[in-house]
């Protein structure tokens, strides 16, 4: 641990949900990390306080659903705000419902009102729009299929075939004979796609440049009249995301895109397991490896907290597994 991390004594934070997934985003008390890039900063995170990553997230404080989103400075002009987000086991390159979050807490904060904000994720820069009515459109990375119909064998699931796409976040999108998406049946749903995501590994399955596939995305009918699909998205731990998960949305139109499934600016509307929604659409922009998604939703602010760390405290740096 670095000097720094355990001089720790408080961390300010706001807290919300996107569309029923939590988002807690740090706003003072945690020292700025080293890099001119938000990628550079990610890494300076990763390597010199990850132990406040896991205040931050696990218990006793949070749990594995959290995730979180560390403000720093911007580094592009006109930027509003630089962020890293990260979660129970590590750090995200985008995470759109955390993106939504993010608005949605800077607005709290008195910092944006209605209108245009840019981010600075580690993954590049993210354009999103508050409308009055506080919903949150943003215009995603640019995403594209990595490989179509990647054919598995997974133990106790079955054969499985399936895309890997890019979101900003890698993701392998399937679906399962008969799987009910409901909330009934998480425990099997997260089981099944351990599974998928261990044998993705196993056969040397990857995004690019060797990436792992850590976001596994399961597609089933809609509950809702107004959706198109159902949902359900393993996160890189054990935790599955509550809301419909804007990378995964925008992997899902980058695919459904590729095949001739959905026109630029047709409307992609995708239901979540806990019954919530994004509504989706991308863009083709000349230049662009596969499209540009954008994504809207909701966020709304549940908390505003300071964490004490109280250097008597065993757990003040989280349960962590050793
Ligand atoms: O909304 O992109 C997302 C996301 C990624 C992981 C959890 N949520």
């Amino acid at each position: 641990m670095s000097t720094a991390v355990g001089a720790i004594d408080a961390i300010e934070v706001v807290d919300s949900h996107t569309e029923g997934e939590p988002t807690r985003v740090v706003i003072a008390g945690w020292p700025l990390p080293n890099g001119c890039t938000m990628a550079e900063r990610r890494e300076s995170v990763r390597r010199d306080q990850d132990r406040l990553r896991q205040a931050v997230i696990l218990e006793p404080r949070g749990h594995d659903a959290v995730v979180g989103a560390l403000l720093t400075p911007a580094v592009s002009p006109g930027a509003a705000t630089g962020v890293v987000f990260f979660n129970d086991v590590g750090y995200l390159g985008m995470c759109g419902h955390g993106l939504i979050g993010v608005v949605r807490t800077l607005e709290h904060l008195g910092r944006i009102g209605p209108g245009a904000v840019c981010v600075d994720t580690p993954v590049g820069l993210v354009r999103a729009e508050l409308a009055r009515d506080g919903s949150v459109s943003l215009e995603n990375v640019p995403s594209f299929v990595h490989r179509e119909e990647v054919a598995l064998e997974v133990p106790g699931v079955g054969a499985v075939c399936g895309d890997v796409a890019w979101g900003g976040n890698w993701f392998f999108l399937t679906e399962l004979d008969g799987a009910e998406l409901g909330l009934s049946r998480v425990r099997e749903l997260t089981q099944a796609t351990m599974a998928i995501r261990d044998a993705l590994a196993r056969a040397g399955v990857t995004g690019e440049h060797g990436a792992p596939v850590d976001h596994i995305e399961l597609f089933g009918p809609p509950a809702r009249d107004d959706a198109d699909s159902r949902n359900f998205v393993l996160c890189p731990g054990l935790a599955y995301d509550r809301s419909p998960c804007g990378t995964g949305t925008s992997a899902k139109m980058a695919t459904l895109h590729a095949r001739g499934d959905l026109r630029a600016g047709e409307r992609w509307r995708q239901e979540s397991i806990t019954g919530s929604l994004f509504t989706g659409w991308v863009e083709e922009r000349a230049g662009t490896r596969g499209v540009i998604p954008h994504i809207e939703g909701r966020a709304f602010v549940t908390g505003r907290a300071t964490l004490l760390f109280d250097p008597r405290d065993p757990f003040r740096l989280g349960i962590a597994v050793a």
